[in-house]
């Protein structure tokens, strides 16, 4: 077991100024040669290391002269790890001196999607986090930052050869070979280090920065796919103009160049000046993909342009402190989408999200801080934790000391460290110096994990019409770690009559106003309300102002008043959300008993869904989002205890039918009311669209209203409707309609996102692993080398809980896993994190997935990555 720990920190003895990097990018093996400007930083330093991984090493010379003194050692393990020591006693002048690497590398061999590799037939990059290694012998850390100059050769049948900076020269050789020269003035870290060569759709535009300078903008996609990219485009100069007018930053190279390939790990990667996306995150428009998909591609273009001053002008000291690029970046997306699109509606997403996801894995044995202590692979740090929670951790900071603040915090933080490699540390003193508060507390969020529960409770006395509020704070112990303290929490809080009217003036016993925004960093807080007629509700936690559970007994009849009347669209939501969520623990006992059990519901349920659908038209953004938290996945990860999947499964059925047979007619109404506009990207759009979806799966799931089906699929002017129709067919088994379904298929038969989420929803309703291996032996687009398959993959069986629990479901994902990571062991981790989540289950579905961790662990042995998540979700 190797672990690597925060603490352990150790600044370079030897460094990289300067790397003048030539890659002959051919087929089956590259060759590069490497001169490196070498910096001693320690004077005692006799010898430095560089990191390789799979490697051949050819030559190794310094000052020009062959160097025989050097140890190459290959560690152990199924990751081919290399260590390349050099040692340097014997030159005259150790201060600065220039090493010169050859090497060669399988370019066609390398099926991880990390280093140089291949994605079709376009030869591409990636680096975050280690991936330079695989390409040369490298200080392939973070802190390491130097100017690059890329020379790349390839034969003549690639059209752009491209990297990182600006273009110095370019042109053909006269051996059927050409070659182009780049040259990056920003010092810059190995893991924003980026290469492409192939034959791409282009489209060109630019952009006018604020300072006046014209900057050209290029975007590169998969041929015939022109017309797609338009959308993608947009979103670059949106984001480059918002990242001016909100955060005051500037666009700092000539070109910004953004890449789609079919084969990548990740999302998308901010390599400096050309982007590299998952073309999954680049190519779409309203024909192609989903609304959903829309607003991730704007969000995912803004991410990782925003990533230009925060991560690449600005950088991380070491991976522990991923979260300083990642959790900020993510802030900035999201304050972005917020600007651009809807404030509230996102502030939703994003905490449902994080509810679903980040609490579930603070619970798990995968648990950690959102600046991690101890790891044992720099690749386990791509985390919700660390990008989802450090977001909001970032938000706080930001609610605490406001925008104006915040934003000279930003600055100073870019006066002190712009070209640096920083910590988190480092951020949080900028934002200190720069608001005058004091943050010394609140620091505690980067080191603790766990999500914080707040206790609410509230006594009223009628004699003195006070209303005493108290708010208890505890973490409990998490897997990585036992002690817990109370940390700053910023509440919003409103408190609404039994009628549902918001009250604002309270003030406390000594007549001092009661803010909303409830501010502590003890354990308890309470707030005693004067001056009471009647006792109050309290809502607390608005917007997701902090990062944490709240936990509060509130009555179905409070969560009817705050569901009709809470001016607050957060406080509604979450309020139905918590109702729909009891329909759950009332019927549990039930449908263990009798899965044909009647479904109970109390008085409110009729106020409560009539309301919400009184106003279905009204806000429809609102309303679809409310119906998609009906979804037993949800209900699974908020039940805050073990439960049954699969007669949660049942009951979420139930509540649907429920509410069809209850609301029918008001449904059709609302549903025929839904206007079909010229397609537009923007909130009200997006919410009809989204409602239409909805209503059409809750229409059909007693098999009725098929015709709506048909007539949809007529009169669709968008993808997102077309995936609305195929989704109810597929989900409700509405078999009369698969003719459509085959449609569909023929219509997208070029399109493998539409093929994908076809064959998610069809994987999600498969009966057996026969089926499912019919399913991928047909879908054409499917590879078990293509990181989206696998995505894919998981993701449909995931969702088919039926087949998940069952020993072959079960065993054919173990069979997945040891075959992906011997490959990509980029992804293998993600499919491992299907089984650390094993508490969310009561027993026997629990058992059944510790067994398979059991077997997993003792009989095969994966990569380092892999390794290290079943380890620990087995610990
Ligand atoms: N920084 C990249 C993530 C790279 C993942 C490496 N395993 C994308 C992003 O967060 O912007
Ligand atoms: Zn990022």
């Amino acid at each position: 077991k190797r672990t690597l720990k925060r603490l352990d920190y150790k600044p370079l003895d030897f460094t990289a100024t300067q790397v003048d990097l030539q890659l002959n990018l051919d087929l089956p093996v590259s060759r590069v040669q490497s001169k490196i400007k070498v910096k001693r930083l320690n004077t005692e330093a006799t010898s430095f290391v560089l990191d390789g991984q799979k490697l051949n090493l050819l030559a190794v010379k310094i000052n020009g002269q062959d160097w025989s003194a050097y140890v190459l050692e290959d560690l152990e393990g199924v990751d081919g790890f290399q260590n390349l020591k050099i040692d340097v006693s014997s030159l005259s002048e150790p201060q600065e001196f220039t090493l010169e690497i050859e090497n060669e590398f399988n370019l066609e061999e390398n099926l991880s999607m990390s280093g140089i590799y291949l994605s079709d037939k376009v030869i591409v990059s990636q680096c975050e986090a280690q991936g330079f290694r695989r390409i040369t012998f490298y200080f392939d850390r973070p802190d390491c930052l130097a100017v690059f100059t890329t020379y790349l050769e390839t034969n003549d049948s690639y059209e752009y050869l491209l990297a990182n900076g600006n273009l110095l020269e370019s042109g053909s050789l006269n051996n059927g070979r050409k070659f182009a020269k780049w040259h990056d003035p920003f010092p810059k870290p190995s893991y924003l280090f980026a290469c492409v060569a192939g034959n791409f759709e282009v489209l060109d535009d630019y952009f006018i920065t604020k300072s006046g300078r014209k900057v050209k903008l290029r975007l590169f996609a998969e041929y015939g796919r022109l017309e797609q990219i338009r959308f993608a485009m947009e979103a670059v100069k949106r984001a480059m103009k918002w990242d001016e007018d909100r955060f005051g930053l500037e666009y700092d190279l000539d070109i910004f160049m953004v890449v789609g390939v079919a084969y990548f790990n990740a999302g998308a990667m901010e390599n400096k000046g050309l982007n590299i996306f998952n073309d999954e995150l680049l190519v779409g428009c309203k024909d192609t993909v989903t609304d959903d998909s829309l607003f991730s591609i704007d969000s995912v273009i803004a991410h990782e342009y925003f990533h230009n001053w925060t991560g690449d002008r600005v950088t991380c000291r070491d991976w522990f402190q991923l979260t300083l690029k990642e959790g900020l970046t993510v802030f900035r997306d999201q304050e972005y989408s917020s600007d651009t699109v809807n404030r509230t509606m996102k502030r939703i997403d994003d905490a449902e999200e994080i509810q679903a996801y980040q609490f579930n894995e603070d619970k798990s044995p995968l648990s950690h801080p959102i600046r991690p202590d101890e790891v044992e692979s720099q690749d386990n740090f791509y985390t919700s934790t660390v990008y989802e929670k450090g977001a909001e951790v970032i938000r706080l900071l930001h609610t605490l000391i406001g925008e104006e603040k915040f934003q000279q915090g930003m600055k100073l933080y870019f006066e002190r460290h712009d070209g640096k490699a920083v910590t988190c540390e480092d951020f949080v003193e900028a934002m200190a110096d720069a608001s005058g508060y004091n943050l010394d507390h609140f620091r505690l969020w980067y080191s603790q994990s766990g999500t914080p529960e707040v206790k609410v409770t509230s006594e009223y006395d009628p004699q003195t019409k006070v209303q005493k509020v108290t708010f208890v704070q505890e973490t409990a112990p998490t897997f990585d770690q036992q002690e817990k303290q109370p940390l700053t929490l910023a509440l919003k809080t409103h408190f609404l009559t039994p009628e549902g009217q918001t009250l604002t003036n309270l003030v406390d016993l000594q007549g001092k106003a009661i803010p909303e925004l409830l501010v502590f960093e003890t354990k308890e807080l309470v707030v005693e309300i004067a001056n009471q007629e009647q006792e109050l509700i309290v809502v607390t936690n608005l917007d997701f102002s902090s990062p944490v559970r709240v936990i509060q007994q509130t009555t179905s009849s409070q969560l009817a008043t705050v569901a009709a009347h809470c001016q607050n669209l957060y406080g509604k939501y979450f309020a139905l959300k918590e109702y729909y969520n009891s329909i759950f623990r009332l019927n549990e006992e039930n449908f263990v008993r009798n899965s044909q059990a009647q479904l109970e519901v109390d008085e409110h349920f009729a106020t409560i869904y009539k309301n919400l659908f009184a106003l279905a038209l009204e806000d429809a953004s609102f309303t679809s989002a409310v119906l998609r938290f009906h979804n037993v996945s949800n209900a699974i990860t908020s039940a805050n205890k073990a439960v049954n999947p699969l007669v949660y499964a049942q009951i979420d059925k139930a509540i649907k039918t429920k509410l069809y047979q209850d609301y029918k007619v008001q449904l059709e109404g609302i549903y025929a009311q839904l206007p079909f506009r010229t397609w537009e990207y923007n909130s009200l759009h997006f919410g009809e669209r989204a409602l239409r979806d909805q209503l059409l799966s809750l229409l059909t799931i007693s098999q009725e209203n098929q015709e709506l089906v048909e007539q949809l699929y007529t009169q669709a002017s968008c993808y997102n409707d077309k995936h609305a129709v195929i989704k109810a067919i597929i989900n409700n088994d509405l078999s009369a309609l698969d003719y459509l379904v085959d449609k569909f298929a023929l219509e997208y038969q070029d399109t493998a996102s539409c093929l994908d989420e076809l064959l998610t929803l069809r994987l999600k309703n498969a009966k057996s692993v026969a089926q499912v291996e019919a399913l991928l032996a047909n879908a054409k687009q499917f590879s078990i080398t293509k990181p989206n398959s696998l995505y894919t993959l998981i993701r449909g069986l995931r969702l088919n809980l039926n087949l998940f629990f069952t020993k072959e479901g079960i065993e054919y994902i173990k069979e997945l896993i040891i075959k992906v990571d011997k490959n990509n062991p980029g992804v293998s981790p993600y499919l491992c994190r299907s089984f650390a989540n094993y508490d969310l289950y009561l027993d026997p579905f629990r058992q059944m997935v510790i067994d398979a961790l059991e077997d997993l662990i003792t009989n095969h042995t994966f990569s380092r990555n892999a390794t290290e998540i079943l380890n620990k979700a087995f610990e």
